[in-house]
């Protein structure tokens, strides 16, 4: 198969409220769009987007990568093999040494251009040849605000069925675990709880943290402490299981598998450098006996539809990442992706272009 065009767009999606990452605060959404075209006509959509605060690279940097894949890949054919994610993709564009973004956002277009050839929904192609997938991806409600606020939306997402939910708790000691003990009284041992404190603590502070909510039922606690090394001891005293995240964008599989008290790694595939790296990630936590749990960069529906598709192939049934685009006024598929009773349903083949609100597409030429 040969791509026989490629052609890249802009992006800026405005936001309900703004996405605060690291202290950063973004009141836009901006990213770009690869649209791949096969001699049959088929079509692949991938996304690039970089986030501010998040990721090393820049969106200027990012575009102009894909500006030189246009130039390299325009009428070339796709290498075959390449959606068995052990190591073609990769090798396909090393020399051009790509950003993460743009690494997540080609391999994205090439796989969906797949499928859609195949006419197959994206998880059976990335799953062919693998084992497990399921055509659903179970996703945990978001909750961040107040103390009132998070009690109000767990009520809400627990009544829609959702059977995980993920607390930010990157605040006070005090008031993080008064959040945790009032959204559990709210789930009452019924709902599992994720954490995410973003690197907030001391060890000392992240102990007293575990301990002011020792009865709370909590699965594990995403980035506890501002020194990762000191897991160890975190899980000592507290014996709440610990995800990394950022400290995976810093650490090799060496360093953290030697870390006890790690439990589940978070993989951002956007920020990590694609699917493929992803994939391997993935399968490397299973060898270690660790949980994969897929998650959004606040990507549009476009990339959260692909994310969702590569969540459906981890092995355990974890609650993913995804539940990010109540962020967005506008999104740029025309139909929402919709998260029902906590699951997001994948069915459905790779998008098309009817599929796409191109009015909030500007053409890069
Ligand atoms: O803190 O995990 C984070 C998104 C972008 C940057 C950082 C984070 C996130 C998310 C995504 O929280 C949603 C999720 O993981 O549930
Ligand atoms: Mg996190």
């Amino acid at each position: 198969m040969k791509i026989a065009s490629f052609r890249f767009y802009k992006y800026a999606l405005p936001l309900h409220r703004p996405i605060e990452v690291h202290g950063l605060k973004l009141t836009k959404r901006e990213g770009l769009v690869i649209h791949l075209k096969s001699e049959h006509d088929t079509e692949g959509f991938g996304e690039v987007a970089p986030l501010d605060g998040w990721s090393e690279e820049s969106l200027d940097e990012a575009q102009e990568q894909v500006r030189e894949l246009k130039a390299s890949l325009t009428g070339r054919e796709v290498l075959s093999g390449v959606e068995k994610l052990d190591g073609k993709m990769c090798s396909w564009f090393e020399e051009m040494n790509l950003r993460p973004s743009v690494q997540f956002g080609i391999e994205m277009a090439v796989l969906n251009l797949i499928a859609s050839t195949q006419n197959t929904p994206l998880f059976q192609s990335i799953a062919h040849a693998h084992s497990d997938h399921r055509d659903y991806t179970r996703v945990h409600a978001l909750l961040d605000g107040t103390v009132e606020e998070v009690a109000r939306q767990a009520k809400k997402y627990k009544d829609d069925g959702f059977m995980d939910m993920k607390l930010k708790v990157r605040g006070s000691v005090d008031e993080s675990a008064e959040k945790v003990r009032t959204v559990n009284e709210v789930l009452r041992g019924e709902v599992l709880l994720h954490l995410d404190a973003n690197q907030a603590w001391e060890l000392e502070d992240a102990v007293r943290f575990g301990r002011e909510i020792e009865c709370s039922t909590v699965a594990y606690i995403e980035e506890p402490l501002k020194h990762v090394y000191q897991t160890p001891e975190f899980y000592q005293e507290t014996m709440i299981p610990v995800a990394l995240d950022e400290s995976l964008l810093k650490l090799s599989v060496e360093e953290f598998k030697s870390l006890d008290g790690v439990d589940v790694l978070v993989l951002k595939p956007t920020a990590l450098g694609g699917l493929e790296k992803t994939w391997q990630l993935m399968r490397q936590a299973r060898t270690l006996g660790l949980a994969a749990v897929i998650s959004s960069s606040f990507e549009s529906g476009l990339g959260i539809l692909t994310l969702a598709n590569l969540a459906s192939c981890t092995v355990r049934d974890q609650a993913a990442g995804l539940d990010t685009l109540k962020w967005f006024e506008q999104d740029l598929l025309k139909e929402n992706v919709l998260i029902r009773h906590g699951k997001i349903n994948i069915r459905q083949g790779p998008p098309r272009g009817e599929d796409i609100n191109f009015e909030l597409l500007k053409e890069i030429v």
